[in-house]
Order: structure tokens, then sequence, then C-alpha cells
């Protein structure tokens, strides 16, 4: 399998991140991407491509052109303000104030229109960054359009807790959501994307809500306790044309194999059911036992059992890298993955 990865991640990097009151060293590093890489080559999974640079176009498919050109000012209009460090938004829209239907003037207000948390910050590099991650997303996406059974896409920053304007959970552009709507564009009909991240993927879920040719299953936390805590109930089942074709499993802290199994296998059939021609996987290992920050209990031989059973699919697959922290075991529980759809 090709893996697409470009070192230009490292032009994101937020640094630190607060924890639990806890200013801490981010858990969405750089280091990251290089553990998977080295992984990915130890083992001999196949080459690794730089991917090219593609037009705006291509993401302007998923968001929205004033959001780019947000994302791609922020920072000067940050500077120009006469602030140093980097751009944090800090105030958010409460329930007893009206919302907004187009962005406010002020520079903080725009920030907070923006985005939902402040899991990570724009540095003067982010919004290329954020581009090359979907880029690979992009490339891996056209390398299974023009033939490949599968292809790996290294992508970080990750992407899907963004959403059509908006940034949150480390997350800038929605890299998943930008590869599915690739195969859309070019002649395939039915695509699912299969969240196995830890997190509820709010941002891939407002994308495609009202959609059908867009199924979306995902198996997370669930939001009662769990990040992105607003988004990823059973009930959120997809809105018009797009009713029933929105699968969340919400599974409860400690979550075990038995119990990830038993629900990654509903998914799985629901989605054979939908006869998609392309499948995304949005490649979260933080189900890991390990991870730092997160609470179910899987175990680095059960990313193997899920590659495996994703490659039964017998579909054109992308896989999309988004979370896992636990950074001892990462490359060998995400490569794990690829690994067992391959068949070894
Ligand atoms: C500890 C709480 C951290 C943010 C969690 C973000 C999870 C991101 C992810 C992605 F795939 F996007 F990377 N809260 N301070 O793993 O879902
Ligand atoms: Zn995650």
């Amino acid at each position: 399998m090709k893996t697409f990865y470009t070192a230009d991640h490292h032009l994101h990097h937020s640094g630190m991140e607060l924890s639990f009151g806890r200013i801490v060293e981010t858990f969405e590093k750089p280091e990251r991407a290089e553990i998977v890489l080295r992984r990915v080559k130890e083992v001999g999974l196949g080459p690794v491509i730089e991917p090219p640079a593609y037009d705006r176009a291509a993401i302007e498919r998923v968001h929205t052109p004033d959001y780019l050109d947000f994302l791609q000012n922020v920072f000067a209009e940050w500077r120009a303000a006469g602030r140093d460090g980097e751009v944090w938004p800090y105030s958010w829209r409460h329930r007893s104030m009206p919302m907004l239907d187009a962005p406010p003037a002020s520079l903080d207000a725009r920030l907070s229109y923006y985005s939902f948390d402040m899991a990570g910050s724009i540095t003067e590099t982010t919004w290329q960054a954020a581009r090359r991650a979907a880029d690979t997303a992009l490339a891996g996406a056209d390398a299974v359009l023009s033939g490949e059974r599968a292809a790996f896409a290294l992508c970080r920053p990750p992407g899907h807790h963004a959403g059509r304007d908006f940034f949150g959970g480390y997350c800038y552009l929605n890299n998943a959501a930008i590869a599915a709507q690739r195969f859309l564009d070019n002649g395939h009909a039915r695509v699912a994307i299969f969240d196995v991240d830890y997190h509820h993927g709010n941002g891939t879920q407002e994308i495609f809500y009202d959609r059908d040719n867009v199924l979306l299953a995902s198996l997370h936390g669930d939001p009662d306790f769990e990040f992105p805590f607003h988004l990823g109930y059973a009930r959120e089942r997809g809105a018009g044309r797009g009713e029933g074709f929105n699968l969340n499993y919400p599974l409860p802290a400690g979550t075990g194999w038995l119990e990830w199994q038993a629900a990654f296998e509903d998914a799985h059939a629901r989605i054979g059911a939908y006869a998609p021609t392309a499948l995304v996987i949005s490649l979260g290992v933080d189900a890991f036992k390990e991870d730092p920050i997160s609470q179910f209990k899987l175990e680095s031989e059960h990313f193997l059992t899920i590659g495996r059973r994703i490659a039964d699919f017998a579909l054109p697959t992308l896989f999309v890298m988004e979370g896992g922290y636990a950074v001892d075991a990462l490359g060998i529980n995400a490569v794990n993955v690829l690994q067992g759809f391959e068949g070894a």
C-alpha cells in the first residue's frame, strides 16, 4: 500500500494546550506523524510519496470560501493587532446570546465564530500545514481513483472535528471529508466514511448530515462524558434526504474489545447494506487502552482485526490518519490496521 506523507506537517505545532486546568505540552504533536511514518518504513508497507499541491477548489467542495480566507489570514491580523504568540480563541457564544449567521467584525468574535473550542491554536504556518494535510488526503484519494486497491493518507493535523466553516479538536480542514468528496466528484455514486477514532467526528457529521450519497458511521466515547460532548448521540440520524445516513455508536467509558467489536460489526453490516462504491476510514487509534486522553481498552492486536474486517468490504479504500496519542504504540497500532487490511 502507498503511503502519502509530507514533512510539511511540521509547519503546525501548537506547543501547549490547557488540559484539566493545567498547561501541558499538546498531545497532538509533530512526533506523532514521525512515529507512524517510521513504522510504515520498518514493516515495508510500501512506497512513501510526497503529495502534490492541489488548487483550493478541491477544498472548497467541503469548506466555505470565507472560512478558508479567515484561516489563511487570521495570523497576520493577530500580529497587526499588536499581539505576539499564537492565535487562540477564548470566548464563545452562550445559549443566552443570540446566534449569528454572518461573521462579526472584531477579530476575537470572528475567532469564536469560526471555532468551537481551544484544543489547538493557529500559528504562522498552520494554514500551510492544514493545506498540505488536505493535499495528502487528495493525493491518496487520487491514487485509489486511478486503480490502487487502497492507500494511506498520513495526514497531520487531523481533520474529523473540522466542519464546513469551523475548526476545533486539533482539526482545521476535514481531510476525510475532502477525500470523500473527491470520490463523489470523480464518478463514485455512494461513499461510506467509517470513523473508528475514539472521538466523535462532529465536523464530518455536520458536513454530510443532509446528504444521502455519503454514509457516515462513527464509533466513539459517548458525548454524555466525552469530547466533543454536544454531538455524537445515536438519535442523530441525518436530516432531509440524509435521514438514516448518519450512524452514531456512542460507547461508555471503559469499553473493551468485545463491546467495541459488537458496535463495529453492526456498523460494518449497515455500511455493507448501503453498498458504497468507495470507502474512507477516519483512522484514529486512540481507542487503545494506553491512550493518555481516552477511555477505551483496545489492544494492539485488535487493530489487526479491524484492518482485516475493513478489507472484507472489498472496496476501494482510503485510510486517513486522525488521532492516537499513546506515542509508544502509535506506529504499531496505526500500521496494524493497514497490515491487517493487506492480509498480514
Ligand atoms: C485533554 C482533552 C483533549 C481534545 C481532544 C481532541 C481529539 C482529536 C482527535 C483527532 F482525531 F481529531 F485528532 N481534548 N486535554 O483525536 O479526535
Ligand atoms: Zn480522537
